[in-house]
């Protein structure tokens, strides 16, 4: 493998492991997989991985009908002290590998005499990535779409890729994260891509062996209309016999090359991807047909509800783009086999900075479902910009759709389909791009595992881990560096860009990146933003827009219909209002925008100059301080072109200065 970063598991991680006497019972895989990180770690700290009697260590699992760690599932597990001994008791294989890479994580303190008893075991059961990687490089798209990170760790000109080491690397970084299923290839699944489940088969049973010990299940992206385009068939009709017939062998044969395959990915009647649709059925009903293929083997089918007419033109209230996922799929709860798991964005729209949290999360009762967010920061920086995704991804799975009555998302999805996350890595060395990327990767796998888990201690804890040196661990003026550059910087990069909750003010070209006030448009109506003379936002009130607050239940439903009550943060989504308008803070809108562009670029500035202050010290591989460095003077520049350009425009539109005199461009 040609020298990847050893991301949040580099060697000095495992010196408190390494160095101990330890011991490992039990058998299979995943068991070996323990044993095998134990033999490295010890033969590079000089402790002993077979310490039968006098172990320090001792990791075990206890499957006995009716034990305590049976009760907690196949992936937990408790730790404790006994007798001077740190014992790990997992409920199975799996249990282990992931409390031994929670031991890694505590390091010494998992060895502490007063280290007390811990129990672990995964809010979500299903915790996955899914790869927008095409296999042969796509004439628009590249790649990988939506890819910053090079090319596409599995595929590479067309072919499987040759660096299987570093799939293997990769598994074995998202086990230490909590990840346990990822999806191969791009959920817009062209004709390459298409021929994975039949002629490519071997390919994809040649990554599931990689990831396999690190207990990853591996899915695939599936083209709809595979028995037309693939199987030679006339139709792609999910009620046809002949159609489910050719499921039902296609997904016999994925089985025979990956006994453990997880199941498919479908992104269907959406930006051209085919779908139910053209034969007159409904999404229950094709998902259905590929639960029923699937059933047999225990795949499961993961559905995404990224369903919309992108030729809205906003002349009834029926095309307002928030609230297709909620028409289509709100009247099919209930009609979803077991199997199938309805994928839905966070946001009713598209991973924008800031979007309410879909309503459709809270109207399929009973439906599995998962949230979905993106890592890869297409609509957030593009790896460019320093963005850590956790407090949003946070807000989100704590946010109670029924408030204080109800459950939390992270408590809708928990049972049903999880969390799944669109992976941002690619073949580049620091794996992400830019190298603070990881830790969006990092917090994404730990918050499916526990979303109860604060942003700021897990970035705490990907930084005590990345950049561990010797035994002293992280110097202390990186820490408070990386933290402090880090932790706010989601709402840093809001302040700059599209402000409350707006969206959609980047360049629509291809690329999505950088200002472009006006580009979205609307046919008929202007653009996106509504933004005229008097006023801006997005009227979705029932009473005189869209309709879409009443998709909420209540009392959010009343909560965003008014502005008096919506939250400043979502105002100009939820609402129209003249620049004028006071929100909740106290500033008007049109000031809001000016402070807003005006700090969020100072931040960044300010950023970089503790960024700098780290070269001075030298506390950085030579390589990654170069790399970041880069990257800040880039986000610097498009701060500032953000800032200028926002501040700029909305004077000349609203007419109103800025209230404390400062220069606008
Ligand atoms: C994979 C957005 C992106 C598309 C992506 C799509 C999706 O629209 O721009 O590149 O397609 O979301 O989630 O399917």
């Amino acid at each position: 493998m040609t020298g990847a970063h050893a991301a949040w598991l580099p060697a000095a991680a495992f010196r408190a492991i390494g160095s101990r006497r330890s011991a490992v019972h039990g058998r299979g895989l995943l068991v070996e997989t323990v044993r095998q990180e134990l033999r490295d770690a010890c033969a590079r700290f000089g402790g002993s991985s077979e310490a039968d009697d006098d172990a320090e260590l001792v990791l075990t699992s206890d499957t006995r009908p009716g034990s305590p760690a049976t009760d907690l599932g196949p992936e937990g597990f408790t730790l404790a002290r006994q007798d001077g001994v740190t014992v790990l008791v997992a409920g199975g294989p799996a249990g282990i590998l992931y409390g031994f890479f929670h031991v890694v994580r505590l390091g010494e303190e998992a060895f502490g005499a007063d280290f007390p008893v811990q129990t672990h075991r995964p809010a979500m059961r299903r915790r996955m990535l899914d790869h927008w990687d095409n296999v042969a490089v796509h004439e628009v798209m590249g790649q990988v779409e939506r890819g910053y990170s090079g090319g596409s760790i599995f595929w590479s000109d067309g072919a499987l890729t040759k660096d299987l080491e570093r799939v293997r690397a990769y598994g074995r970084l998202l086990a230490a994260s909590g990840v346990n299923a990822v999806s191969v290839n791009n959920v817009n699944v062209h004709a390459t891509e298409a021929r994975l489940l039949t002629d490519r088969l071997d390919d994809v049973a040649a990554l599931a062996d990689e990831l396999r010990p690190y207990g990853i299940r591996v899915h695939l992206s599936v083209d709809f209309a595979a028995p037309v385009s693939v199987g030679g068939l006339r139709s792609a009709d999910p009620l046809d016999p002949a159609v489910r017939q050719w499921w039902a062998g296609a997904s016999a044969r994925v089985y025979e090359h990956i006994p453990d395959f997880g199941g498919y990915v479908v992104k269907a009647d959406s930006e051209g991807q085919p779908g139910p649709f053209a034969y007159g059925r409904s999404h229950a009903d094709g998902a259905n047909m590929l639960a029923d293929a699937l059933a047999p083997h225990d795949g499961v089918v993961h559905w995404r509800a990224f369903v919309y007419n992108h030729r809205q033109d906003w002349r009834d209230r029926s095309t307002d783009r928030a609230r297709a996922a909620h028409d289509h799929f709100a009247p099919l709860d209930g009609q979803f086999r077991d199997s199938v798991i309805v994928q839905v964005k966070y946001g009713p729209i598209d991973f924008q900075p800031r979007e309410p949290v879909s309503p459709v999360l809270a109207a399929m009762p009973n439906t599995r479902l998962a949230v979905e967010v993106q890592i890869t920061q297409e609509y957030t920086g593009q790896q460019r910009h320093v963005c850590y995704l956790a407090p949003l991804w946070r807000e989100v799975l704590g946010f109670r759709p029924w408030r204080a009555a109800g459950a939390a998302i992270a408590e809708v999805v928990a049972g049903g389909g999880g969390m799944v996350g669109v992976s941002n890595v690619g073949d580049d060395r620091f794996w992400t791009g830019h190298p603070l990327a990881q830790a969006n990767l990092y917090a994404f796998g730990r918050l499916a595992w526990n979303p109860s888990l604060e942003p700021a201690a897990i970035l705490d804890e990907w930084i005590g881990l990345t950049f561990a040196r010797g035994a002293d661990g992280v110097p202390e003026q990186l820490r408070r560096t990386l933290h402090a550059i880090m932790d706010d910087s989601w709402r840093t990069y809001e302040d700059y860009t599209a402000p409350l909750g707006v969206g959609f003010m980047v360049s629509p070209a291809n690329h999505h990146y950088g200002p472009d006030i006006d580009g979205y448009e609307y046919s008929a109506w202007g653009t996106y933003h509504f933004a005229d003379r008097d006023g801006i936002g997005v009227d979705r009130s029932l009473a005189t827009g869209t309709g879409y607050a009443a998709q909420y239940p209540r009392p959010w439903s009343d909560t965003f219909e008014s502005p008096a009550t919506c939250p400043d943060e979502l105002l100009l989504f939820f609402h129209h209002v003249p620049y004028i308008h006071v929100l909740h803070s106290g500033v008007t809108v049109i000031q809001h925008i000016y402070d807003t562009h005006f700090s969020g670029a100072e931040r960044v500035h300010a950023m970089r100059s503790s960024w700098q202050e780290i070269e001075q010290a030298d506390l950085v591989d030579g390589d990654l301080y170069a790399r970041v460095a880069e990257r800040l003077d880039e986000q610097v520049r498009s701060a500032e072109e953000w800032r200028d350009q926002m501040n700029a425009y909305f004077f000349r539109k609203s007419g109103i200065p800025d209230a404390q005199g400062r220069r606008i461009y």
